[in-house]
């Protein structure tokens, strides 16, 4: 059985590092994604790590996942807040999903405190800087388990 695991970011998230250190840190996306690479193969999981801007393209990976993967991570960026067809799409997912966020959005403002991708995460990582997408790979490693 498989044991990949997608790492999906969605908009933005590209600029990871490269502004607003203040809020999101100074790591890149692509420093996140090696070292999640390596502590996936620390934990016998294999990672698929994605990133888009698009609503669309983020839907259509997470309807891919079904078939290639046994556990999605999750960071929506803002469609967090907006987006029901996220939702959708994970609802017709059959693993563990997490949703991860960088910043601690209950301290933020009030339209980040509500979360539609939440009504269907197994688990929520919030405000752990990108220290959350480890958490949340030791998590599905353990549901996996
Ligand atoms: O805290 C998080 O991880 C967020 O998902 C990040 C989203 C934001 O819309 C959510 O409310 C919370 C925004 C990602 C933007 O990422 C940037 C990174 C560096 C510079 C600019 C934007």
């Amino acid at each position: 059985m498989t044991r990949n695991v997608y790492l999906l970011n969605g908009p933005n998230l590209n600029l990871l590092g490269k502004r607003e250190p203040e809020i999101y840190g100074s790591t890149t996306l692509s420093d996140v994604e090696t070292n999640s690479a390596t502590l996936a193969q620390e934990l016998g999981l294999t990672l698929t790590a994605l990133q888009s801007n698009h609503e669309g393209q983020l839907v259509d990976w997470i309807h891919d996942a079904r078939d290639n993967a046994a556990a999605i991570v999750i960071n929506p960026g803002a469609y967090t807040h907006t987006s029901i067809a996220i939702l959708d799409a994970l609802s017709a997912f059959e693993g563990p999903v997490i949703e991860v966020h960088i910043s601690n959005v209950h301290t933020r403002e009030a339209f980040r405190h509500h979360s539609y991708v939440s009504q269907r995460a197994d688990g929520i990582i919030v405000g752990c800087g990108v220290q959350g997408y480890d958490l949340a790979l030791r998590r599905v490693a353990g549901m996996l388990d």
